[in-house]
């Protein structure tokens, strides 16, 4: 690292310029050097550490090197690129999966699919119960979720209720926003960043009512040491890479049957003996769970 480098995250990606915020605590417009092996690092992605130099001015500064990623969140790379993935994300400490209590209806098989993404990719989920303003209750599904592991913090993002319990949820850590669109991402968003305009797309709909749609990837940082990014790219993401067999690992319980089924290569969709239809049977496993498992599983048949 040449002794003069700056440290900072990267907050935006541009294909020419990028906005880093840096560890001195200002913002600079920076040029990506041509010098930079990209080979291991695919492509440059909000969240990656990088070193950069400054020649005095926060407009034109220019990145160095990338540093090592902890984690990161991927796609398949475009047929017509040379990388194989695109980075959405890098070091990412959780999933933030964002659900509401309405408006869009609750929907637990959505937030299950977020759940398995975070699994894939070896990071904490998180679960942002959002529109408390509207129904107080949490749904029965949120509640056996928590008895897995999987933290729930309640929020109104327009009435600004549970915002402590969020930050404390959160402190120290770097999430990836992700979840159904209306249920409050970007509104959660403004409510903690005072003044962030998320980019958005107006699509008008039939009924006149302008609906805005996140369109560009963005780091905001929050304090406590919270990062958030907002990155339209994760909704498309499909699960892939995982074999019938280990789409089944994904779900936290149905890990202590796997090994119980009187086949071991079962797919769980009808062989007798087949232990997760048990626990099912026995209300060990809700039907939500197992629901959501065989939605998935048609989905990576149907992809191949
Ligand atoms: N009642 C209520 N409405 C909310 C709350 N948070 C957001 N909304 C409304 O829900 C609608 C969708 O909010 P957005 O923040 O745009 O949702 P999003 O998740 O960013 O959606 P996409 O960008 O399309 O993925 C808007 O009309 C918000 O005003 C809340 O806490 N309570
Ligand atoms: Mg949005
Ligand atoms: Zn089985």
């Amino acid at each position: 690292m040449a002794n003069n480098a700056l440290i900072g995250t990267l907050v935006e990606v541009q294909r020419r310029t990028a906005l880093v915020s840096g560890d001195d605590g200002a913002e600079y417009h920076c040029q990506y050097s041509p010098t930079i092996d990209l080979k291991s690092f695919s492509n440059f992605a909000v969240g990656d550490r990088v070193e950069f130099i400054s020649a005095g001015s926060q407009q034109e500064a220019m990145i160095t090197a990338i540093q090592p990623r902890t984690s990161q969140i991927s796609r398949p790379g475009p047929k017509d690129r040379l990388a194989s993935e695109l980075i959405l994300a890098a070091n990412v400490d959780a999933l933030l999966v964002v659900t509401a209590v309405s408006r869009p209806e609750f929907n637990p098989r959505l937030v299950d699919r977020y759940l398995a993404l975070a699994e894939i990719f070896s990071i904490k989920a998180l679960i942002c119960l959002n529109k408390i303003d509207l129904d107080s209750s949490i749904p029965k599904e949120l509640d056996y979720l928590m008895g897995l592991g999987y933290p729930v913090v309640r929020v109104s993002a327009k009435a600004g209720l549970g915002m402590d319990d969020f930050m404390q949820a959160l402190a120290g850590m770097s999430v990836v926003l992700s979840g159904p669109s209306g249920v409050g991402k970007s509104s959660l968003i403004r409510s903690l960043v005072p003044g962030a305009l998320p980019r958005v797309n107006d699509v008008r709909k039939g009924d006149g009512k302008g609906r805005h749609t996140t369109t560009s990837s963005h780091l905001y940082r929050i304090g406590s040491g919270i990062s958030i990014i907002d990155t339209p790219g994760i909704r498309e993401l499909g699960i892939r890479g995982v074999t019938r067999g280990g789409l089944a690992e994904l779900w936290r319980d149905f890990r202590p049957y796997l090994n119980s089924c009187r086949f071991r290569d079962c797919s769980h969709t009808g062989e007798p003996g087949c232990a997760i239809q048990q626990a099912v049977a026995d209300g060990k496993i809700p039907d939500f769970r197992y629901q959501s498992f065989l939605r998935i599983q048609d989905d990576l048949e149907e992809a191949g």
